[in-house]
């Protein structure tokens, strides 16, 4: 079972035809996927790989780097170590000391819904 509530339901599998659709030219994308794709890029800017057959995640020091680099407007932790601290340890849904994609993407999600209410 996965640890967080986001997962790829069967459903949504077909809307992505190939993997060749996944590496088409970005003047060619909609706003859409231009911007999952930068969400995907953006992850893989902070995260590494333990070894060769791990997945990247990306560690503490390198999540504090990218709440303040990439959402550091948008995010009031006023340079509060003690706010980045809750913020990762709440993110960490499986307690691993490391944050894996599904759990960066659920925080995306989770500020893109937060965001989308604000702007009503
Ligand atoms: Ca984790």
């Amino acid at each position: 079972m996965r640890h967080s509530p986001l997962s790829c339901t069967p459903s949504c599998i077909p809307l992505i035809h190939s993997a060749a659709a996944l590496h088409t030219p970005i003047a060619t994308m909609s706003d859409l996927q231009q911007g999952m794709g930068l969400v995907i890029a953006t992850f893989h800017k902070y995260a590494k790989k333990e070894n060769d057959t791990a997945a990247p995640t990306i560690s503490k020091a390198d999540m504090k780097l990218l709440l303040q680099s990439e959402l550091g407007t948008a995010l009031d932790t006023g340079n509060d170590p003690s706010k980045v601290d809750q913020i990762f340890k709440d993110l960490d849904a499986n307690a691993d000391g490391t944050i894996d994609f599904l759990e960066y993407a659920t925080m995306v999600a989770c500020i893109c819904m937060v965001s989308n209410e604000l702007m009503q």
